[in-house]
């Protein structure tokens, strides 16, 4: 016989620990008093609404108590991330066993009173959620939403060799699509400098009311679904606890010690082989420990267990003395002392200080966070030395900036770029000038800029990017997500999520900022013309716009030079989720650098060379925001200057989107008179935008002049066309724009009326040509500013 790895004292202690844990995780869920059970139960002691989940806990507290045990034991540097994040009262109770939730908030002392305030503020008005939320010290996954922790397991352990992220996984959560990708990102994971992450597969069978696959499955395609994902699994499977305890306590040894040795064999010894990671299968019943059988129906080890598994309530007295017997068969006499507290013999379980997987400064990565060390953005101006210079496109000018962020932090190892395999696509080819794609998989020859180590994460997942990214930075580092604008909707999700999670941590003195989730988007859809109409859309910025003003900020810089300025902002920016939309092809430059400062700053204003109604009153409005929206706005109004000259027109470009909204709504929003001085009261405004119209009228419906806004945007019209094409379309062109003008301006007179028919023929002139060259007609493609100014 094998020795055990636990001797039958520390089998006990730890038996004991978990009961404490369970015990205090049905408390939550049902006590409203008489917490340590020291008279008989009353229905008054019952909480009148019951909430919260049992089914996934007793097996998380399991799995607390035993990596407590190995943190100890190897001396590990290690987080928690809860799959199924339902499980609060698991990673509430323990790391209220451990001490750290008392620490935070000395009211949940840690005494009969403060036992009494842990369970009644659970799932309690006023008190905290039911699940792995930010309240939850220890937590950077609230797991409310499933999916995603194996993802942010990923992002944590990027570029933190030391760190091990313990990560339970639910079987249920595993049948989700960003969980079902997330086994490869293994092929990601430099094991030298990087640290480890060992996922937990909790197969307790059930979902909320159905089986889950991966515990219908034999037990082979199991194991050879998971092994052909990359990882080594072990399985412990049972519910007798005494051998439960001693087949997780081999099974947790063996995969630390595979990771030391894996992490040995790359660092020490050089090996440059892909590892098979460690990783456990915990085959146990939902419910474990929980009551049998209630009301003649199996509840423990089936979906019945997934909640509430007992309804306490004056309709089933009887269910009130269940719940005593329930509570009491964890012994809460051998476990508390006649004050509440913890015994010692049990609290010496846990590790000491930060050890603590609730006190783990990574899980609270602000705590760790340093600035990045930031180039001079002006370095890498464009030169504009009048409005309408060629630009080589945006995203290429700032990814020479990114470049040289990515080398000025090659040291701190804190900043990242992600992408679905667009970083060359999106623009951004400079990074790999001086970083590479990280890449742990075989390579072939003509592959390019993979190496085992690198700056640049790319996986054809937007949830992987996505995920990677959140947990990187949450445990204190930062980075950027570069995409496609239509398929960041894909993560539409897990946006909230992340919006959400910053708003309610912005809200807890004890945690701290944390970098912000920046977006690139470039391949917009304005130039999607060549991958056509599934390749267009631009809403995701009406969805971010539905969040928090305080977390949510939306640019869109018209140039290169307002770019680089956007992204140093944003890069520096701290617990925002930052939307910058850009575009990759070559574009007309307006602005020169100190201009282009000032513009940013200001977020919106009035383009004084590009207006004739200095000093007075204009006739009109032309405001564009967004780079294609702003080249047809300004070439309208070379039209119009030239044409109708008598017109006054004022031009203005808006950066910061978010200056639209009223003050009372966004902290970035302009004053009404600040407002009015952009856009006047009462004259028409022919309102060029990036997005959807209705995103505008949605942002400026409380102003004065809402009523003669009038706002040309993306209206669902696309197609593998050519560029002016995709805003002939959508009516965003400078022609439509002209003729819109002079709709809206009767003084135009017969010179508008001759200037409309000419612009149809254009447009009829327009389709003709595109029809039969293939591209725009010349005076489009080479329309400059400067040329045709009056
Ligand atoms: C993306 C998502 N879809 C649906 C739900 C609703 N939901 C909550 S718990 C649950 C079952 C989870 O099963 P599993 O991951 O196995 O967790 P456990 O059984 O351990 O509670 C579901 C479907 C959710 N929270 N998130």
């Amino acid at each position: 016989m094998s020795p055990s790895t636990l001797t039958p004292e520390l089998s006990r202690r730890m038996d004991a620990y978990w009961r404490a844990a369970n015990y205090l995780s049905v408390g939550q869920i049902y006590l409203y008093d008489n917490p340590l059970l020291k008279r008989s139960l009353a229905l008054a002691d019952v909480k009148h609404m019951l909430l919260g989940h049992w089914g996934t806990t007793p097996g998380q507290n399991f799995i607390y108590v035993h990596l407590n045990r190995v943190i100890k034991k190897y001396d590990l540097d290690m987080i928690y991330v809860s799959g199924p994040g339902h499980g609060g009262p698991a990673v509430v109770g323990n790391t209220y066993l451990e001490g750290t939730y008392s620490e935070i908030y000395p009211d949940i002392s840690r005494d009969e009173a403060g036992l009494a305030k842990l369970f009644r503020q659970f799932s309690f008005p006023g008190g905290i959620p039911s699940h792995a939320s930010p309240e939850c010290p220890g937590s950077i996954h609230e797991g409310g939403e499933l999916g995603y922790s194996l993802s942010h397991s990923f992002g944590a352990a990027f570029d933190n060799p030391g760190l091990v992220v313990a990560c339970v996984v639910g079987d249920g959560e595993a049948e989700t699509g960003p969980l079902a990708t997330a086994w490869h990102s293994n092929k990601f994971l430099d094991p030298v400098t990087d640290g480890a992450v060992l996922p937990i597969l909790h197969l307790n069978g059930y979902k909320i009311a159905n089986p889950t696959i991966l515990a219908r499955i034999t037990r082979e395609e199991l194991e050879q679904f998971l092994r052909g994902c990359g990882w080594s699994p072990c399985f412990v499977d049972g519910h007798e606890p005494a051998l439960m305890h001693e087949a997780m306590a081999t099974a947790l040894d063996s995969a630390l010690e595979q990771i030391a040795r894996i992490q040995r064999d790359a660092r020490e010894h050089g090996s440059l082989e892909r590892p098979r990671w460690p990783m456990i299968v915990l085959n146990s019943p939902k419910g474990w420990t929980g009551p049998k059988v209630v009301d003649g129906l199996q509840v423990e080890g089936t979906f019945r267990s997934h909640q509430v598994p007992l309804s306490v309530n004056a309709a089933h007295p009887e269910h009130l003395h269940e719940l005593e017997a329930w509570m009491k068969s964890y012994r809460p006499e051998e476990l508390f002392d006649a004050n509440g507290r913890l015994k010692e013999e049990l609290a010496e379980l846990a590790p000491a200080g930060n050890r603590r997987m609730g006190a783990n400064p990574h899980a609270n990565g602000g705590v760790l966070l340093r600035d990045l060390r930031m180039p001079d953005y002006r370095e890498y101006a464009v030169d504009v030395p009048s409005p309408g210079v060629h630009g080589i496109g945006d995203t290429h000018v700032l990814g020479r900036f990114l470049r040289d962020v990515t080398k000025l932090n090659e040291d701190q190892r804190n900043f990242r770029v992600f992408g679905p395999d667009e970083t060359l696509s999106n623009g951004l080819e400079a990074l790999f000038e001086t970083t590479e794609r990280q890449w742990d998989a075989a390579t072939a020859p003509n592959d390019e800029f993979l190496a085992r180590s690198g700056r640049v994460m790319e996986m054809l997942s937007e949830h992987q990017c996505e995920g990677w990214l959140e947990g990187y930075l949450l445990t204190g580092r930062h980075g950027l997500f570069n995409c496609y604008e239509a398929f960041i909707h894909i993560v539409d999700s897990m946006f909230n999520q992340h919006a959400k999670w910053l708003k309610v941590s912005s809200q807890l003195p004890w945690r701290r900022k944390i970098a912000s989730l920046n977006y690139l988007l470039a391949s917009h859809v304005w130039r999607q013309d060549h991958n056509g109409f599934t390749h267009q859309d631009p809403g995701f910025i009406d969805h971010v716009v539905n969040k928090k003003a305080e977390v949510v900020r939306v640019y869109l810089p018209p140039d290169a030079n307002c770019l680089l300025s956007v992204m140093d902002h944003c890069l520096r920016s701290r617990h925002y989720v930052n939307v910058v939309i850009a575009g990759k092809h070559p574009a007309p430059q307006w602005l020169a650098m100190d201009a282009a400062v000032q513009h940013c700053l200001e977020g919106a204003g009035i383009w004084q060379w590009a207006s004739n109604d200095q000093g007075d009153e204009p006739d009109v409005v032309m405001a564009c925001c967004g780079d294609v929206p702003t080249l047809e706005t300004l070439a309208a109004v070379s039209i119009m200057r030239e044409k109708l000259p008598g017109l006054k027109i004022r031009v203005v470009n808006v950066v910061d989107l978010m200056k639209l909204q009223p003050q009372s709504e966004h902290p970035h929003g302009l004053s009404d008179a600040g407002f009015d001085a952009l856009f006047t009261r009462d004259k028409p405004v022919i309102f060029a935008f990036h997005g959807y119209p209705s995103l505008i009228h949605r942002l400026t419906y409380r102003r004065t002049n809402h009523g003669n806004f009038h706002v040309r945007g993306y209206k669902e019209e696309g197609t593998i066309t050519t560029p002016f094409d995709m805003t002939v379309l959508n009516d965003l062109d400078r022609f439509h724009l002209v003729m819109d003008t002079i709709y809206r301006l009767p003084q135009t007179g017969e010179a508008g009326i001759t200037l409309k028919q000419r612009l149809k023929e254009k447009l009829v002139e327009h389709k003709r040509y595109i029809d039969e060259h293939g591209e725009d007609m010349p005076e489009i493609r080479n329309w400059t500013w400067g040329e045709t100014r009056p």
